[in-house]
């Protein structure tokens, strides 16, 4: 279909515009909602992550695409309601106490969207509190914790400390990245998975369910 094809390819270039209208204009040709997710948005943002991890994208790439995600999405959430389109799970998403960078933690969080899950945005400086009640409020199965600073670094571990005092670390999946983080810390702190990039943080969520 043509119009999906133009879906597809607008945001992939990150063409907002196009890709809005051409979700506007697919839906009043009838075509389903899942449909527009997945063949369209969630087809091209999985390419966009591929063009990434072969060098040939950036992150202002990565960022304008998902911007245009983003607004498809937002034009479609209320429709897949409708028709009752199941998310794959529910991420509870923060940058981590005393720390205000959130350009990476929104890119993952866009890619974990683009890939169809439903994502519970915290902000900056969360707290482990405030993790601890999301989880609980919201019934998600997975944390994603973001820090840029090696400062802030110690506040993920104190995040789990927090999860397995609450009682809930068994029913989540935490995952953590940022600049200063690697696989080693991750295995340090009994984090489940690290990921380096968005596109990287969207294929592990999904493996983690045994989805891909
Ligand atoms: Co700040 N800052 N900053 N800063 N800043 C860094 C991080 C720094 C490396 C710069 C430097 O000195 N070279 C340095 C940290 C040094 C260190 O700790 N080792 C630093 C510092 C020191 C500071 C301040 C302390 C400066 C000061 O005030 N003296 C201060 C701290 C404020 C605070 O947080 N309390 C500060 C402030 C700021 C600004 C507010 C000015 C601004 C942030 C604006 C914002 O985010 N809204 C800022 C910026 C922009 C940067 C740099 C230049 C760029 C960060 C960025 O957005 N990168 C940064 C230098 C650098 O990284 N080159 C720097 C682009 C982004 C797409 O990448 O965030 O790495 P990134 O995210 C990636 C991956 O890491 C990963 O995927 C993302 C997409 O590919 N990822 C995850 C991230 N989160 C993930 C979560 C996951 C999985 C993957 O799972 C959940």
């Amino acid at each position: 279909m043509a119009v999906l094809e133009t879906i597809y390819q607008s945001v992939i270039d990150g063409n907002m515009n196009g890709a809005t209208s051409g979700v506007n204009a697919a839906l009043a040709e009838g075509i389903a909602p899942s449909e527009i997710l997945n063949k369209g948005l969630i087809a091209a943002m999985t390419e966009v992550g591929r063009l990434f991890e072969e060098g040939e994208y950036f992150v202002p790439e990565m960022l304008i695409a998902a911007r245009a995600m983003q607004a498809s999405v937002a034009i479609l959430k209320p429709k897949l309601k409708d028709a009752d389109v199941k998310p794959l799970g529910k991420v509870v998403i923060g940058t981590v106490k005393g720390d205000l960078h959130d350009i990476g933690k929104n890119l993952v969080a866009m890619m974990l969207e683009g890939t169809g899950f439903e994502i519970i945005d915290l902000g900056t400086d969360v707290t482990p509190e405030k993790f601890v009640d999301a989880i609980k409020t919201h019934d998600a199965g997975f944390v994603g914790m973001s820090a840029l600073l090696t400062t802030t670094m110690p506040s993920m571990k104190t995040t789990i400390e927090a999860l397995k005092a609450a009682g809930v670390r068994e029913r989540v999946k935490v995952m953590i990245g940022g600049a200063p983080i690697t696989q080693e810390y991750a295995n340090d702190i009994g984090a489940d998975l690290y990921a380096q990039d968005g596109p990287s943080a969207a294929r592990k969520a999904k493996q983690a369910l045994g989805l891909a």
